[in-house]
């Protein structure tokens, strides 16, 4: 076993997974510096602040700054322990960038006196955890990925698997895998993760944690598209796809996701990718679902401008630019690129967006003049067409008879749900 006392673990990336890494590590004990490119991410942090909505993140941040066990900085300092926990976006062509990657290994190169472990949570293809010991290893040839020799270093994948919305509570209470390039690699880490997880640490090696880590997502990813593809069946043979998905998942072996106006997000939309890339003949039905899931913002599109060409000047309210429910991520919204190409395509129309989540339009959307981000009331009163994008909590209070005016095109099933079904549970 290595000696190494976890005492004090450096987190790079304060995004959506490592701010709350380093904040439940700091409320389990360690001394944790955060570190991250982004002057004003350091400073929020500092300030016990969190630069995104997740509920419950910011009490804890706040108050591990506040005993000093958390602290944040632009650059990486010594540790007993790293955990990368940076971007994996996609390059052209949807292979991953693992330039993030490399450039943490290179910050944390020089700092490395011999026992230190690294993990990686980012999720990455099959072969980045070596990747990222050999470019830390091909900095520092005094040291080794051997185990048990005073210059050891030590290797793992140990990837999130928490649920943005949900993050503070299934990051201790999921089971977690973890993956070592050595069987005391993944000991270490387990050490250090057992200090904050209540969940099952499941150990394996680095390839099968990495496999894993996107299996999972891509396996949501084909189930989602099975969803929107029957949306689109359902809408051709006019048939009410939410009603038919409850009827269907009464079967005691069938459980049929929630189609909705695309897959967004950092992780589902893109993770297939890294399978596809690494074995694009055999990934068929992976990619299939991908270009399904790709695909549905553009029928939603079209629905929306087919009802619009009975309006002169059309007003559409559209519901929700966030990736999905009760959150104020945008990233890869499929709603947010709806919004976008809706106002391209309305030439006398206008957009009214309702998004409770956020105070300004993202950039490509602000100061279009066919764009305004009003309140929901505001957005429905005006509005011809209500175009439903995102499940949040406000909207599914809106009571549908209310709108009976209106052309609704509701893409979650939140209101056709309490018309078709009146008594029944709503869906999660
Ligand atoms: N969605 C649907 N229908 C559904 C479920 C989801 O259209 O029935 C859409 C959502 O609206 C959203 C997208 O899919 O646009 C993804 O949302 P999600 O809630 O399914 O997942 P994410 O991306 O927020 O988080 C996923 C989770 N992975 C799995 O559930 C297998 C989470 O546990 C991972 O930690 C996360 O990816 C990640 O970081 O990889």
């Amino acid at each position: 076993m290595a000696n190494n006392p976890l005492e004090t673990v450096c987190v790079i990336g304060l995004g959506y997974i490592g701010l709350p890494t380093a904040a439940v590590l700091a409320q389990a004990g360690k001394r944790v510096t955060g570190v991250d490119l982004q002057e004003s991410v350091v400073e929020s942090v500092n300030a016990g602040r969190v630069p995104f909505v997740e509920e419950g993140l910011e009490t804890v941040v706040a108050g591990a700054v506040a005993r000093e066990r958390l602290h944040a900085q632009t650059s990486t300092p010594p540790a007993n322990a790293y955990i990368v926990s940076v971007p994996t976006p996609f390059k052209e062509g949807h292979t991953a960038d693992l330039g993030y990657i490399e450039s943490a290994a290179r910050s944390i190169a020089p700092q490395l006196t011999g026992g230190e472990l690294v993990v990686l949570e980012s999720t990455s293809p099959p072969g980045t955890t070596e990747h990222m010991a050999d470019v830390i290893l091909s900095e520092r040839s005094d040291l080794t990925a051997a185990p048990g020799l005073p210059t050891s270093l030590y290797f793992s994948h140990a990837p999130e698997r928490v649920l943005p919305g949900r993050i503070m509570i299934e990051m201790v209470d999921n089971d977690r895998i973890i993956g070592g390039t050595t069987e005391a690699a993944s000991q270490l880490t387990r050490t250090l993760y057992e200090s904050f997880c209540r969940g099952e640490l499941l150990l394996t090696d680095a390839r099968t944690a990495e496999m894993a880590k996107l299996t999972e997502n891509a396996f949501r990813d084909v189930n989602i598209a099975f969803a929107n593809e029957l949306s689109l069946i359902a809408d051709q043979l006019k048939i009410d796809v939410w009603d038919l998905i409850e009827l269907a998942n009464h079967h005691p072996r069938v459980n049929i996701l929630q189609p909705g106006p695309g897959v967004g997000g950092h992780c589902i939309a893109v993770d297939p990718w890294f399978i596809i890339d690494a074995a694009p003949s055999t990934s068929r039905l992976i990619r299939t679902a991908r270009d399904v899931n790709d695909s549905k913002p553009d029928a939603v599109l079209q629905k929306t401008l087919k009802a619009a060409e009975r309006f002169k000047a059309p007003r559409v309210a559209a519901l929700g630019i966030a990736f999905k429910a009760n959150i104020d991520d945008l990233r890869q919204s499929p709603s947010r690129d709806i919004v976008g190409r809706l106002a391209d395509s309305l030439e006398d129309g206008t957009v009214l967006v309702s998004e409770p989540n956020i105070e300004q339009l993202p950039m490509e959307l602000a100061g279009r003049p066919n764009i305004e981000l009003v309140g929901l009331d505001d957005a429905l009163e005006q509005a011809d067409i209500v175009l439903l994008l995102v499940d949040h909590v406000q909207f599914k209070s809106v009571d549908p008879d209310s709108l009976q005016a209106k052309v609704i095109i509701d893409t979650r099933g939140i209101w056709n749900w309490a018309r078709q079904l009146s008594g029944a549970t709503p869906p999660p």
